[in-house]
């Protein structure tokens, strides 16, 4: 068939929207209609050129939410007919990974989706001139309609808005997920939020569904204290307001440190930031960001000997088939919001004005609506 995509052509460049070949399901793969995906930092990432595994011609964008139209032979989890979130952290249930409650990182078809490839080791997708495109984190949402493996796919309720859940399927489980899979913060917890975007306000909620008691948000940005308010934070520091040093003035604000600190930003800078922020003797400190191609993190190891932890996240240490469903529910159930954060929606021909809005950080999130 043919679908309409926002194409990567070549790093740093815009992106094209244009016609597209994209061949049917084969076994075990299922075709989704893409109804509605969000713009996440990373997506901008790998278009910049910044992310050391980015692959060109590629169809990005992993936050979307769909239909089932068909499944190739042997699937049986989902049907046509059916809502579903792509998952660019699979969960197949039978991996060594997925075997092991420790993580959430599902490794069974990691090495052909970091190439662009499906499981078999081919793209779905090319040019109307036969040349192919690749995939992208396993689900290409920048495409009206995609091809993904069945242990990609998060099947969930029907009476879920697209425009909004399909957030869910990175920022919003990202968010909340270092908060409560990863950090199991424990409630009066102090925590501080490193970047308050579209990644670091679901740390916020998350946070104050867990019971913090206080709950620092640190942005450059002045305009992200309003809606970090509404999503729980009790304190706002702007470091560029600071005079003296940042972690000095977090340590002394928190009363010795916080228990948890989240970087939601990518610096490496803000990183070493959020760790000594952390509390010495058990504070923790959670990457989340992704940072650029050959930058490294650094402190002095004495932080570390002084019993803090420095930690990582990805997808907030969800498994999707089995969590997404759930954080649906919470939306739907109003235990958490969503709608706030969607600042912009727009057609797929103005994507690109979707990731200027992004780096001028007057949206939180945007998503394109097909
Ligand atoms: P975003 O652009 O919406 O938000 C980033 C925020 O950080 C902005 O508000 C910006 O003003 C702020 N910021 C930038 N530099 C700062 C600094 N030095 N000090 C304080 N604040 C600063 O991005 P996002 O979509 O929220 O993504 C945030 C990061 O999380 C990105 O690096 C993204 O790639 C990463 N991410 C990781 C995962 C994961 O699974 N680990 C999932 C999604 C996103
Ligand atoms: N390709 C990058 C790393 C990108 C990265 O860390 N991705 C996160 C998800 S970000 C979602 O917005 C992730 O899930 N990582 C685990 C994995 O297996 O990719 C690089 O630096 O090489
Ligand atoms: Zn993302």
């Amino acid at each position: 068939m043919r679908t309409r995509a926002a194409v990567a052509l070549e790093a740093g460049k815009p992106l094209e929207v244009m016609e597209v070949n994209l061949e049917g399901p084969k076994a075990g793969e299922v075709l989704v209609e893409i109804k509605a995906t969000g713009l996440c930092h990373t997506d901008e990432f790998t278009r910049s050129g910044a992310d050391p595994e980015g692959l060109f011609p590629a169809i990005l964008g992993h936050e979307g939410a769909g239909v089932v139209l068909e499944v190739g032979e042997g699937v049986t989890s989902v049907a046509p007919g059916d809502h579903v979130i792509p998952l660019y952290t699979p969960e197949c249930r039978e991996c060594e990974y997925c075997l092991n409650p420790k993580t959430n990182l599902c490794q069974s078809i990691r090495s052909t989706q970091g190439q662009g490839l499906m499981p078999d080791g081919t793209s779905r997708f090319s040019m109307l001139d036969g040349t192919p495109i690749l995939h992208y984190m396993g689900c290409s949402t920048f495409a009206n309609h995609t091809v993904l493996p069945e242990i990609a796919l998060a099947k969930i309720r029907k009476d879920a808005p697209f425009d909004k859940v399909c957030y869910i399927g990175c920022g919003v489980t990202t968010g909340i997920g270092a908060v409560i899979n990863t950090a199991k913060v424990e409630i009066g917890s102090t925590g501080i939020v490193f970047g308050l975007g579209g990644i670091g306000l679901n740390v916020l909620q998350g946070l104050r569904l867990a019971g913090a008691d206080q709950i620092v948000g640190v942005d450059l940005n002045d305009s992200k204290s309003q809606m970090g308010r509404h999503f729980g934070m009790t304190d706002f520091v702007n470091p560029s307001d600071v005079k003296g040093d940042l972690v000095e003035h977090l340590v002394e604000l928190t009363g010795g440190g916080a228990d948890y600190t989240f970087d939601a930003t990518g610096n490496v800078g803000v990183m070493r930031t959020a760790l000594e922020a952390a509390h010495k003797g058990w504070g923790e400190s959670i990457i989340i960001g992704v940072a650029p191609a050959g930058a490294e993190i650094s402190t002095r190891p004495f932080q570390l000997v002084t019993g803090r932890s420095w930690r990582g996240t990805a997808f907030g240490g969800a498994r999707g088939r089995t969590d997404v469903p759930k954080i649906v529910d919470w939306y739907m159930d109003g235990k958490i919001e969503i709608d706030p954060m969607i600042t912009h929606t727009m057609p797929l021909e103005d994507i690109n004005k979707g990731f200027d809005l992004m780096h001028s950080g007057e949206s939180i999130r945007g998503v394109v609506i097909y």
